[in-house]
């Protein structure tokens, strides 16, 4: 039985060492906010993903910040004692939405649940690997050869796929170019939502690339529309922001809305939904793979746990920690090995918080008794 004594919440900055641009804008600095759970003296620690705006999700850190402080803080205090990580899910479901801010708390259950049986988590998720393969996910650059040169030092590391973000006007050009350089490459794309069904015709110029997916080519919400485009191309549809929970994920297989799924613990609501999402791709033979929030060491090595399950057989967006930050919250940082990133051995979710680092680059926090 886990108890829970104390809930802190941290929000840190942290300087990412080259800016990344979407289709939906640019950041040059990492906002998080970090949750922390006490139970029988051990701390777990979790991290939500939702980022400074709405602009992937909804959500966002201060939504995130409220929701815990005022609505997930209660429940808690209401019912301190947890047998599993997956009873929080009936605990919380009195409130509707806010997915990463029930994620970020589940999180540190996890890592708590994990340490107390003194066990890395990824052996209690079912995790059926010591390594994950990597990727890197290429935001938009200014130019071709500037693209082109930071693709070829990402594989000069050993990245076994690389993933360029597109958006209208920045697709089918960097997509020849850096596979004309790079033949054999495991290259996919992501707009992150920015196409409609109107742009069909740059879509289907992107089909003759050879691309591993098309990563949510249109709306966030949309099902319908990417069934219908699916139908179009024989590049695989991958669904990142439009599978926002194991149900919808049911409804995206049913519909023919895509053929992939990049799964997000954070976007769906936590990792028992992200098991659901698991256990529904076993059965339908739907490839999975673990997409990136560009998350510190905390978020990063909860995504590579939950990768070593047998149903996330594609690269991942999981990447080494210099290639985010110079200096992280979390230790020690993940590295490169042979194209995979090893899979942290020590309980829980296997990484330290840096305390140093963490008050250093913490711009405000706050600790409750339960
Ligand atoms: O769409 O996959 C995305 C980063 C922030 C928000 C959305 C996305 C991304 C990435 C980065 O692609 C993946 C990573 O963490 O390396
Ligand atoms: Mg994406």
């Amino acid at each position: 039985m886990i108890r829970l004594e104390r809930l802190s919440l941290f929000l840190v900055e942290l300087p990412l060492v080259s800016p990344f641009a979407t289709s939906f804008g640019e950041e040059r600095a990492k906002q998080a906010l970090l949750v922390a759970l006490t139970a029988d003296g051990v701390m777990g620690w979790g991290e939500c993903v939702a980022g400074s705006g709405p602009w992937y999700s909804w959500e966002t850190v201060e939504t995130a910040r409220y929701v815990i402080s005022e609505h997930i803080r209660p429940l808690l205090s209401g019912h301190k004692a947890f047998e599993h990580p997956c009873d929080l899910g009936r605990v919380l479901a009195p409130i509707r939405g806010h997915a990463m801010a029930k994620a970020a708390v589940e999180a540190a259950l996890w890592d708590i649940y994990a340490r107390l049986q003194r066990k890395p988590l990824y052996q209690l998720l079912g995790g059926v690997r010591e390594a994950v393969p990597a990727g890197v996910s290429v935001g938009i650059q200014p130019d071709i050869p500037t693209l082109l040169a930071t693709v070829e030092s990402f594989l000069s590391e050993g990245y076994p796929r690389v993933k360029l973000k597109i958006k209208p006007g920045w697709d089918v050009e960097p997509v020849r170019a850096v596979r004309e350089r790079f033949p054999d490459l495991l290259l996919s794309v992501d707009a992150n939502g920015a196409y409609t069904l109107e742009d069909r015709s740059t879509l289907r110029e992107l089909d003759r690339y050879g691309l591993l997916m098309l990563e949510q080519p249109l709306h966030f919400e949309d099902l319908l529309e990417h069934a219908e485009l699916g139908r179009e191309l024989s590049t695989p549809i991958c669904l990142d922001e439009s599978i926002t929970s194991a149900r919808r994920a049911r409804e995206a297989l049913a519909l023919g809305a895509c053929r992939i799924i990049n799964v997000k613990q954070g976007r769906v609501g936590g990792v028992s939904e992200a098991l659901a999402i698991h256990a529904l791709a076993l059965e339908r033979k739907t490839p999975l793979w673990c997409g990136g929030m560009l998350e510190t060491g905390i978020g990063r090595a909860l995504n590579v746990h939950l990768a070593t399950l047998p149903g996330f057989t594609l690269p991942h967006d999981l990447s080494a920690t210099k290639r985010y930050f110079r200096e992280d919250i979390a230790d020690p940082p993940f590295e490169l090995r042979d194209g995979h990133i090893p899979v942290p051995q020590r309980p829980g979710l296997g990484v330290e918080i840096n305390w140093d680092r963490l008050l250093r680059s913490c711009t405000w926090s706050r600790t409750w008794k339960l």
